[in-house]
């Protein structure tokens, strides 16, 4: 594969020109809200949109750069911002670099120590997310909120891991506050 270019608007947070998109609605994320009423109700009144993430394609081999920018919609379930499922990288010693295009959220991340940093991203803002370390972005405002992230195109997504244990800490709406709060499902294994 050769040079190529593409466009992220900055107004919009949209990448033109992409190869592929990934939709996720609120019913491809069972489990993952804390309050599984707020989350049953919320399924069969709509199945809104949760986020998309718009990819460019490059071969899964060592040495490309996988680049993708995610759009988070605003929402909540009961408490909880609207938010990425979340995940490891298969191959764990990858990381991976997030910058903030538009809105303001933040990023959650938690490695196998159940040590937690929560960073938060607005235009602007880029984000490590170091090796080790899982990762879920979420939208703490009341518009939408997108980022780019780079990551090594061989890493993988290993969401299986997250699915099992959820994240250690939730991230809430307090009375119009962002907060973290202990995660009442986390199993740690
Ligand atoms: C991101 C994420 C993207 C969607 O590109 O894949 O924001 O989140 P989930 O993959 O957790 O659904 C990234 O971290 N890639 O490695
Ligand atoms: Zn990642």
């Amino acid at each position: 594969m050769g040079p190529f270019a593409s466009r992220i608007n900055f107004n919009t947070g949209v990448l033109e020109q992409y190869d592929a998109k990934v939709v996720r609605k609120l019913s491809d994320m069972a489990s993952m809200f804390a309050n599984d009423q707020a989350y049953k109700q919320a399924v069969s009144a709509e199945d809104e949109l949760v986020y998309e993430v718009f990819e460019k394609h490059v071969p899964e081999e060592e040495g490309q750069l996988a680049h993708a920018v995610t759009v988070i919609y605003p929402g909540k379930i009961g408490d909880e911002y609207f938010m990425t499922k979340g995940h490891f990288h298969t191959k764990p010693n990858t990381a991976e670099l997030y910058l903030c295009i538009k809105g303001r959220g933040g990023i959650i991340m938690s490695n196998e120590q159940g040590k937690v940093s929560y960073l938060e991203m607005v235009p602007g803002s880029m984000v490590y997310v170091a090796p080790y370390w899982s990762h879920r972005t979420v939208n703490t405002s009341d518009e939408e909120f997108a980022f780019l992230a780079i990551y090594p195109a061989d890493a993988g997504h290993d969401y299986g891991s997250i699915e099992q244990t959820g994240f250690p800490k939730l991230v809430i709406d307090k009375n119009g506050k962002t907060e973290l709060i202990d995660n009442p499902k986390w199993n740690k294994s």
